[in-house]
């Protein structure tokens, strides 16, 4: 086995977005591609006597992807690459798996709910030591790096058997496969009462999980059947498939649709969840009854001490900015800090880290702890079934009574998919050049109090993120905020986000979209939509 020094050159556009690399299959299979940016990674990171996890996601192109990028950390001098039997491991494992064995990182190969297949979307991710996502600074380096690099170093060899389990070599570097499931299974246990769990389903509660053929199945099935005596087919699409069986795993109610027929059909199971492609994301249904992820963060923040893992209470609570402020209120309840930054979980890394919070959440369906530096599709759903356990109440009272104590802040994001790159930009550039005049100005019975470009100073290491998503607030609490996309592959996708507050019983009465509606059409008009791309309304809705 010999290492070969490649030569090469920059490819343009190699440029991580909100969660690493994401491209079209074909693009990441064409020459050097994959090549020249796991290089970069390794530049900017360092490889020598190092130690990695590896996985993915099980989309079209992640074995090869696997064997490639194992032969180049053996090339660049890596001691050992921990890799998931079959090159699966969703993102949460992964960042498990590298806390657990105190490695130096690792690299997820997923485009998460974005499709797979050999015209669909592939990804590449690094995560640092402590199991999170690269931070800015981090990807802007690499970036940086694959605009310069000259050539890139692999090993000749044969394929590594990630089949079975065991140790092997490749030239100098220890491989360790390692099943994907049984740590991360363990790590749950130590959080969750199991125990109680079992007995919730012994007792008759039927749950329906949908893994959207994608990582979560092998994890859904071991964990929820096996572990907590779920009725055997409780998990469904349950095997990881190269193109998610043609589905599109993002978990939410236009691509979960099936699973929302059923929570609303006769016969409906206790509670419905779903996850996206990598597992990093879920989303929970009641019989009859949808909880929108920003009302699950706060409902799981406010009930978290209910098991075992989280018994002493949290530290603090952080959202993404377009996330609703519904975990804010629970977080003044409680009398303990709360965060409002960027979307993408690379930034809530530095404050889990520093111990300053506990729970973290997007309204994109992501929620997760300081357990991982990841969020984590089956850790809420497990939080989910152990606060039901506890309680012994319905989703439905569970989510109104919260309603009652808190006040309901009613919330949605409507996405304008596949828009002219130029169109959007255009749009965001005219909003943006006139919010400093908008703050006074009457707008369907309501006033605008502040308009902005959300800007971040991140409170541990002090680096600031800029434009970050133009936000409009209102007197009366209600919220618009508007952003472009950093995941998607194809043009660009407006995120248009959506919120409104209403205390006591009073929230409990409407459809979020009828109670949004003088918000929506506001949004509409203060930004353009439709003159600047063509389109009036959504494409997806949660
Ligand atoms: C989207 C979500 C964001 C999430 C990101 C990665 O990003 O809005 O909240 O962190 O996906 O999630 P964007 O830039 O397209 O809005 V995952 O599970 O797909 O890696
Ligand atoms: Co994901």
């Amino acid at each position: 086995m010999s290492i070969t020094t490649v030569a090469t050159q920059p490819i343009a556009g190699q440029k991580p977005g909100t969660s690493g690399l994401r491209k079209k299959t074909p693009v990441f299979m064409g020459p050097h591609y994959l090549e020249n940016f796991v290089q970069s990674i390794f530049d900017v990171v360092g490889a020598d006597g190092k130690t990695f996890v590896l996985g993915g996601d099980g989309r079209y192109f992640n074995d090869r992807a696997a064997q490639v990028i194992l032969r180049m950390a053996a090339a660049n001098g890596a001691a050992r690459v921990i890799v998931g039997q079959g090159a699966l491991l969703s993102t949460p494992a992964a960042s498990h798996l590298i806390r657990l064995n105190k490695t130096d990182g690792g690299i997820v190969m997923s485009a998460s709910h974005n499709p797979g297949g050999p015209h669909e979307d592939f990804g590449v991710k690094f995560n640092m030591a402590n199991g999170g996502p690269a931070p800015e600074g981090v990807t802007e380096a690499m970036f940086q790096r694959t605009t310069t690099i000259a050539d890139y170093r692999i090993l000749e060899a044969h394929d590594v058997d990630l089949s079975s389990l065991g140790r092997s070599t490749l030239g100098g570097m220890v491989v360790d496969v390692v099943d994907p499931v049984s740590d991360y299974a363990a790590l749950m246990e130590t959080l969750f009462d199991f125990d109680a769990i079992r007995a919730l389903f012994a007792g008759g509660f039927r749950m329906r999980m949908d893994s959207m053929c994608a990582i979560t199945g092998p994890y859904a099935v071991e964990i929820l059947e096996r572990r907590l005596g779920a009725a055997p087919g409780t998990c469904v699409n349950a095997q990881p498939l190269p193109d998610f069986g043609g589905m599109h795993p993002d978990p939410n109610p236009t691509w979960a649709k099936v699973l929302m027929d059923e929570m609303f059909g006769e016969n409906a199971p206790d509670f419905g969840a779903a996850s996206d492609g990598d597992g990093d994301r879920n989303m929970v249904v009641g019989r009859g009854i949808y909880v929108s992820p920003s009302d699950s963060l706060a409902i799981l923040a406010a009930n978290a001490h209910l098991a075992k893992g989280y018994k002493g209470g949290l530290k603090g609570v952080a959202r993404s900015m377009p996330t609703s402020a519904a975990a804010d209120r629970v977080a003044d309840a409680l009398g303990i800090e709360k965060f409002e930054t960027p979307t993408g979980w690379k930034f809530f890394g530095n404050l889990l880290d520093a111990g300053r919070v506990t729970i973290c959440g997007e309204e994109s369906f992501g929620t997760g702890s300081d357990h991982v530096r990841e969020k984590d599709g089956l850790w809420a759903i497990l939080l989910w079934l152990n606060i039901l356990a506890v309680r012994g109440e319905t989703v439905a009272e569970i989510l109104k009574g919260h309603w009652l104590k808190y006040g309901r802040n009613y919330y949605s994001r409507h996405d304008f998919e596949a828009i002219e790159t130029a169109k959007a930009d255009a749009m965001m550039a005219a909003l943006r050049a006139k919010l400093s005049d908008l703050p006074g100005m009457e707008i369907e019975g309501m006033t605008i109090s502040a308009a902005d470009d959300f800007a971040y100073t991140d409170p541990v290491d002090g680096s600031v993120s800029l434009k970050q998503g133009v936000r409009i607030l209102f007197g009366d609490g209600s919220r618009i905020v508007l952003r472009l996309s950093g995941t998607g592959t194809e043009g660009a996708t407006l995120r248009l986000y959506l919120e409104r507050y209403v205390a006591g019983p009073a929230g409990l009465d409407h459809d979020a979209q009828e109670a949004l509606a003088p918000v929506i059409r506001a949004a509409h008009d203060l930004a353009g939509i439709a003159a600047f791309t063509g389109r009036d309304a959504p494409n997806v809705v949660t």
